[in-house]
């Protein structure tokens, strides 16, 4: 009987279809999400443990990877990678992997499905159906926007902001984007001010990775710039809008509608965005689907598998 690789686990995937059990399969897994006390889990279990399985949900600080003397590799399930310490890790020679890529496009497209629903008032004329409000032969829900041939602004075009850019050939509109630097090999207008792109944009989206560098980067003024006919749309992270500030602009009626699938406290989704028809709300499912669910697994395990063959992870986080 050969002895199964010891590794940490450090949350349960429940949101993967197999990757707990593939794990398990094949590996001696620390579950440390079983433990009250993770501190002596690691101390008591830790030792010669290379390998470190995580999400950007459950992340993996400076501590955990004080507390594991050997560890060589962080796999993370998701493309994301603030809960991460990358610093503590590279000060100490660890790899971090995420997952990028595969989760590109359900992402992107989740940003046009919130962007239509909140424009068209898609999630607004369901609850008036299933409520019983639709009482006579043509419905009585306010009037939406028109999406095709509108003004699309775009916070961050990595990946994901790209793939959101293209599908906007599709609805005839003209994309422009902010980010840190401009780039030279994409055929949309940049605004170096975040201010003056919501300013001109009907739909602003925020694409941007998250952490300390972007957070309530989605300001009063951005949002008020944006103003009561925009719409803000976020699949990224929800401390990159300043969410108070976003509560009152929609309130006070300087910001049209949101439509969102992150928060500043997830899973805290303030009330006042909760009672707000302008506003869509969604439990952060950007790559809640079966196939990027799916990809995403593969390639951490991939990330694992090749660390463990090779001393090499194939997708390394570069910071
Ligand atoms: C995950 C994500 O569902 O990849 C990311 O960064 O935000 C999502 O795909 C989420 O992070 C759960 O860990």
């Amino acid at each position: 009987m050969t002895t199964k690789h010891r590794i940490i686990q450090v949350g349960s995937y429940a949101g993967s279809p197999t990757a707990n059990a593939r794990l398990a399969q094949d590996y001696d897994v620390v579950e440390l999400w079983k433990y009250p006390d993770r501190k002596a889990a690691l101390a008591e279990h830790g030792k010669g443990v290379d390998v470190l399985v995580t999400s950007a949900n459950f992340g993996c600080t400076a501590e955990m990877i004080d507390a594991l003397p050997d560890l060589k590799a962080i796999c993370s399930w998701g493309v994301g990678y603030e809960t991460i310490d990358i610093q503590a890790a590279q000060r100490r020679g660890v790899q971090v992997s995420n997952t990028p890529d595969v989760l590109t496009d359900c992402v992107a497209d989740l940003a046009w499905g919130l962007m239509i629903a909140s424009a068209r008032r898609i999630a607004y004329g369901d609850r008036f159906v299933r409520t019983g409000g639709w009482g006579q032969v043509h419905g009585s829900i306010p009037l939406g926007s028109r999406v095709s041939g509108k003004k699309l602004g775009i916070v961050g075009l990595g990946r994901i902001g790209q793939a959101i850019a293209r599908r906007g050939a599709g609805f005839d509109m003209d994309v422009r984007y902010h980010s840190r630097n401009k780039r030279d090999d994409v055929p949309y207008a940049y605004e170096a001010s975040l201010v003056e792109l919501a300013r001109w944009a009907d739909f602003l989206v925020v694409a941007t990775v998250g952490g300390p560098g972007t957070r309530h980067l989605i300001s009063r003024e951005v949002l008020e710039a944006l103003g009561p006919q925009g719409t803000i749309i976020n699949i990224a992270r929800g401390p990159v809008i300043d969410e108070t500030a976003l509560v009152e602009a929609l309130q006070s009626g300087k910001l049209g509608s949101a439509a969102l699938d992150v928060f500043e406290h997830e899973p805290k989704v303030p009330d006042a965005l909760k009672a707000n028809d302008n506003v869509v709300l969604l439990p952060h499912i950007g790559s809640a689907t079966y196939e990027t669910r799916r990809e995403m697994e593969n390639l951490m395990i991939e990330n694992l598998q090749a660390y463990l063959r090779t001393g090499k992870v194939i997708t390394p986080v570069t910071e």
